[in-house]
């Protein structure tokens, strides 16, 4: 955690997350911090705050007075000057700190602002803050790293190159850099992965059995799904939202007094809309029917999709059918092969421990500003 230089604020963070829980930590800063800590506090040994040891866990009662107990809390002088006060998670506890060191003074800052300007370099920060939305212990991994200054001593090496005269190896660096752009968008927000394709050909089985539970209905007959249900999951360490969608016929987006009835109708016009939308399309076929015109314009309509033909389990319609995974939902088959193509197609090159990863629109434009420069 970082550590503030901010003598001069009178600040009180809290560091853990808010609503209930079974312990908060509320850090205290700024001059006299001690003192107003200690001002509150009463050790269990019975020892002055300002003579414990700096680090020193000691447990106590916060705010009790006229024989009354108040908060049982543990206490830690930290050796920054500031002070940790550990006390029951319930807004009670912490608001009570709150209210009496509000009183001489002590101001409460959000932990974002707190954290991000007490970090020297914003890069750092940015990670920082983006540490504690990182959703799976690689994107976390990734976002550590930029706070330790990965990202810092790509663009320093790139200068560095650039300044010696390897104007090429500065500019492939760069353009790696950039293309890491969609990587670092999703550290903190999962890919959309959309399943689309003609109804009943498996697709709420197929993300049932990926999620590995039961989350959407599977029914015999078609149009059984008809809103667009997400669910999220991790593949390959990268977070990613699933999502199923009611199944599509190939013809043009029917309208609302379409003999499909309009709730059909408007399942299919979400599903587009979401199929749109994805950061990955998936359109699953069931490899058991033949593949008819429908499906061709359906495969047509979302030329960047990855395709599944699932039912690998029945024999297969004769003639052919575009590339595509071949899985089947019901019986696992093929679906590790599958979740392998869709976390290449999310990230088709993973960054090495330690790689520099922009993570925000402001650092994707440093990286541009420090390419045009090096462009002759
Ligand atoms: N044999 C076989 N049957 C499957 C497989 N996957 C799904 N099914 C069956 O196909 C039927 C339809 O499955 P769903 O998952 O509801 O299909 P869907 O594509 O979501 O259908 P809609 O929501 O109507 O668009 C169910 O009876 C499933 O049990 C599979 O891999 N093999
Ligand atoms: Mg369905």
């Amino acid at each position: 955690m970082p550590t503030s230089s901010h003598e001069e604020a009178r600040r009180l963070i809290q560091l853990t997350p808010p609503g209930r829980g079974a312990i908060a930590t509320v850090r205290v800063e700024g001059p006299a911090a001690v003192e107003a800590v200690g001002r509150h506090f009463r050790a269990g040994n019975g020892r002055r705050l300002s003579t414990l040891p700096a680090d020193r866990l000691v447990i106590g009662q916060f705010g009790g007075k006229d024989g009354e107990p108040g908060e049982e809390v543990v206490v830690r002088r930290c050796a920054d000057g500031a002070v940790e006060v550990h006390c029951h998670g319930g807004r009670a506890a912490i608001g009570r700190i709150e209210e009496l060191l509000a009183a001489i003074g002590f101001q409460t800052v959000p932990w974002r602002d707190w954290a991000a300007d007490s970090c020297g370099d914003p890069f750092a920060a940015e990670a920082l803050v983006g540490l504690a939305d990182a959703c799976t212990e690689r994107t976390a991994a990734i976002l550590l790293d930029q706070y330790h200054g990965a990202l810092r001593r790509a663009l320093d090496e790139i200068q560095e190159a650039a300044a010696g005269g390897r104007r090429g190896v500065a500019r492939r660096q760069i353009d790696v850099l950039l293309g890491r752009a969609e990587l670092g968008r999703h550290l903190v927000q999962p890919w959309r992965v959309v399943f689309g394709g003609p109804a009943n050909v498996g697709k709420s089985t197929l993300i049932n059995a990926l999620l590995g539970y039961g989350r959407l209905i599977v029914h015999p007959a078609p149009g059984t799904t008809r809103d667009a249900v997400t669910a999220l999951t991790a593949i390959d360490g990268w977070p990613v939202e699933l999502c199923d969608t009611a199944g599509l016929r190939a013809e043009a987006a029917p309208r609302s007094d379409d003999p499909l009835g309009p709730v059909e109708a408007q399942g299919i016009r979400l599903a587009q809309q979401r199929l749109a939308e994805a950061d990955l399309a998936v359109l699953v076929f069931d490899q058991s029917v033949a593949w008819s015109n429908n499906e061709e314009r359906l495969w047509r309509q979302w030329p960047g999709a990855a395709v599944v033909h699932n039912k690998a389990d029945l024999p297969p319609a004769p003639g052919p059918r575009p590339a595509g995974a071949r899985v089947s939902a019901l019986e696992g088959q093929g679906l590790s092969a599958l979740l392998g193509l869709i976390s290449s197609r999310l990230v088709p090159n993973p960054p090495p421990p330690g790689a520099g990863v922009p993570i925000s629109e402001q650092q994707l434009q440093t990286i541009r500003d420090q390419g045009l420069g090096i462009r002759d």
